[in-house]
């Protein structure tokens, strides 16, 4: 059992630690799912996680961080793809939760029981750390927008039903001229591409938008503001990839922490030699502090504070990089076994690279990290 002394950090309210119970007691008996058929085992996932009540927390008005995180990282700790699943309808439709009409947000029915996937659409083939060089054009005619372009690395691509796209409406240059649309996917002029292989397989695609005719109602938020959206929908959700890679790091430290304790080496367990506990040291040390930065941004987050965007890329950049190096240092305890295919360390392996880029890369984190301390000193007067 993992440890799960940290729900009684002051972050958690009890709502938080019964949730996290019955999650734990349904991941038990449900995952993992069987990862040979990447869609058909997502679409599975959705419908699962919907059924059982754990998309609901997914989207909606009043999106509570702390849930989203203790339930990425649970399901991360069991099985990364029912991880993907959760993650994407949250993503997917952050822009409709946040500045959605209530007609938009009749999808959000959909998504939270699990009839309907979702998925965000931001990245493109010249345009992924730099949003505001988007090039995938919305122009205006008499009935509402004509979209062409092309996204690519879209998670649920191919198999979502709901996309939120992010082009360029022109109300001025790079940041200030995007808008957010809501787009189903049987809209005409909606094209799959190519299919994505990664070396963790989810499902991914690069997507084509062809002369597509969108309705005036499908514009999410204002006309100019989708640079906004698409950054705050982020600020919420990044510090969820940190707890994705915080329950990678904990599945890997508890793998670590068996193999040391049970394998013989030099006539004792593993656990007995002090180069070993180092290592245990330094993952146990990375778990807590990433779990730390991960909850302080969640619970600012739920406290009504406006922007988290530092919390939430502090929780980003520090949990995923620090998972990489659990996840190495498990990988080296477990010895030949670590590479092997197929065990659960080896998956880890392949799991946590991604986590470093999407969402904001950890290099762009770390832009984002600067400028903010910059101008906080700047208005303190320094
Ligand atoms: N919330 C609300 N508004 C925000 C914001 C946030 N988190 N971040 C920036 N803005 C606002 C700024 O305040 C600015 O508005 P004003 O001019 O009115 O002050 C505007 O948006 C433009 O911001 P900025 O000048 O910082 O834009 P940049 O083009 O320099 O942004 C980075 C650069 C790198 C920070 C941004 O493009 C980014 O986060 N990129 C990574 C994107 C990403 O995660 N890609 C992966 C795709 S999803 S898998």
């Amino acid at each position: 059992m993992s440890d799960r002394s940290f729900l009684q950090w002051p972050f958690f309210e009890e709502r938080h630690r019964e949730m996290a119970e019955r999650l734990e007691a349904w991941c038990e008996t449900h995952l993992p799912v069987a990862h040979d058929e990447v869609d058909d085992a997502c679409v599975g996932l959705v419908g699962a996680l919907g059924e059982a009540g754990f998309l609901r927390h997914s989207a909606g008005e009043a999106i509570d961080v702390r849930t989203l995180c203790l339930l990425r990282e649970t399901l991360a700790r069991h099985d990364g793809l029912a991880d993907f699943a959760f993650a994407m309808q949250g993503l997917g439709t952050g822009a409709i939760s946040l500045y959605g009409t209530p007609e938009q947000r009749q999808w959000l029915d959909r998504t939270r029981s699990g009839q309907a996937l979702a998925a965000f659409a931001l990245s493109e083939p010249r345009s992924g750390s730099d949003v505001a060089n988007i090039e995938t054009t919305a122009t205006r005619d008499a009935d509402g927008f004509v979209l062409n372009g092309e996204k690519t690395w879209i998670s649920n691509g191919g198999i979502a039903d709901v996309y939120t796209v992010f082009a360029r409406t022109g109300e001025a240059p790079g940041a200030k001229g995007l808008s957010a649309f809501l787009v189903p996917a049987d809209t005409p002029g909606f094209e799959i591409r190519e299919r994505l292989e990664t070396i963790a397989p989810h499902p991914l695609a690069r997507l084509g938008f062809r002369d597509m005719r969108l309705p005036r109602e499908s514009l999410i938020g204002e006309a100019g503001q989708g640079f906004k959206i698409a950054m705050s929908v982020l600020d919420v959700f990044r510090s969820t990839v940190g707890a994705a890679a915080l329950g990678f790091a904990r599945r890997a430290l508890d793998e670590s922490l068996d193999r040391c304790r049970h394998r013989e080496l030099f006539g004792g367990p593993l656990a007995d030699l002090q180069l070993v506990q180092g290592h245990l040291a330094d993952m146990a040390l990375d778990v807590d502090a990433a779990a730390l930065l991960i909850y302080r941004a969640a619970w600012t987050k739920d406290q009504g504070a406006e922007r988290v965007t530092r919390e939430a890329a502090m929780a980003k950049l520090y949990a995923t990089d620090r998972a990489q190096q659990v996840i190495d240092k498990a990988v080296q305890l477990h010895g030949g076994d670590g590479v092997r295919k197929g065990h659960i360390v080896e998956s880890l392996y392949r799991e946590i690279r991604a986590l470093r880029i999407y969402e904001g890369a950890s290099d762009v984190q770390k832009v984002v990290i600067a400028r903010n301390v910059l101008e906080s000193r700047a208005l303190a007067g320094g």
